[in-house]
């Protein structure tokens, strides 16, 4: 396994118009889940990915997992629990730069992850193991099981990837920030947005806030800044990777996901810090221009033709 990631993944329903949901009689349903948008990205460019999760016993656990295995992910380490359902969350477009969720996740199957679904030597097998800050928040036994994973992939050398993915409707801030911070110290490479960068420390200063994350125990870490592109600091390095401009922004949700795989992959491959997170931008820039978290995402062919046409312009 190159990398093995952990967590929940929902039904994601989206209404056809745009507007108050209320209006809405017609939805598409998909898929979407932070941890598995990532290991779908990963997937695509190739790369062995293990998704580690419980679904319920229902149609939509069935497809999803069926969705996930499709794109390549392995799923052998999901479990179906007959005691609760699938979570499911909508996306409403409601006008311009307003987009909401709303989620139907509480007590869902996979609020029960637990340490008791983990499997060390699968942990053990992968060179990087992802966590996001969505997962703690989930339960108490979550929460315990994100600890008892990172426990895991130290004790094997596997480095871990921490994407705080702050998503406040689950969490009280002040045990968020902590659990955050707690977290932040234990990963090797941690790839915030600006927002939960000084969420976190309290700086804005993109430079300093780098600085403290080092100085936090991380080895990389990556600030993200939109569009704009991202900022990757090292203890002895730190550099700006502009972004790729996209014509139009369908769906802004799941482009911190395309970047996490994109710049997993760019490790993967050995390519160098920069690299790396150029092909992070490029996948986050992916992601954006389709309806769906997942959907736009590229497979390698479609990577290295964007890179070979020395295109800016991710839209043509
Ligand atoms: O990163 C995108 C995900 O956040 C979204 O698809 C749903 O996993 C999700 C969450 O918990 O918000």
């Amino acid at each position: 396994m190159d990398v093995v990631t952990v967590g929940e993944t929902m039904v994601l329903m989206t209404p056809d118009s745009s507007g108050p949901m209320r209006y809405a009689n017609e939805f598409m349903r998909k898929f979407a889940g932070a941890e598995s948008n990532f290991a779908i990205g990963l997937a695509r460019l190739g790369h062995q990915v293990g998704w580690i999760s419980r679904v319920g016993k229902d149609e939509f656990g069935k497809a999803m997992v069926s969705f996930i295995r499709g794109e390549g992910v392995d799923v052998s380490q999901v479990k179906v629990d007959d005691s609760a359902p699938t979570g499911l969350y909508f996306k409403e477009f409601r006008r311009a730069n307003d987009l909401r969720v709303y989620y139907y996740r509480k007590n869902s199957a996979a609020s029960k992850l637990s340490p008791d679904d983990l499997n060390e030597e699968y942990i053990a097998s992968a060179k990087f193991l992802h966590i996001t800050g969505i997962t703690p928040a989930l339960s108490d036994s979550c929460y315990e099981m994100i600890f008892s994973a990172i426990e895991m992939a130290k004790k094997h050398s596997v480095k871990v990837v921490f994407d705080p993915n702050l998503r406040r409707k689950l969490w009280d801030e002040g045990k968020a920030r902590e659990t955050f911070l707690k977290i932040a110290s234990q990963a090797d490479i941690v790839l915030p947005g600006l927002d939960e960068g000084e969420f976190m420390f309290g700086e804005k200063d993109v430079e300093k806030l780098g600085k403290l994350f080092i100085e936090h125990g991380s080895a990389i870490v990556v600030i993200k800044t939109g569009a704009d592109g991202a900022y990757y600091f090292t203890n002895d390095d730190h550099k700006f990777v502009p972004g790729f401009p996209v014509a139009k922004v369908v769906d802004p949700v799941g482009a911190g996901d395309g970047f996490a795989a994109g710049f997993i992959s760019g490790l993967l491959d050995g390519l160098s810090l920069y690299e790396a997170v150029k092909r992070g931008n490029v996948l986050g820039a992916f992601a954006v221009t389709v309806n769906g978290d997942v959907e736009g995402l590229p497979d390698r062919d479609e990577l290295f033709t964007f890179f070979n046409e020395k295109s800016n312009d991710v839209s043509r």
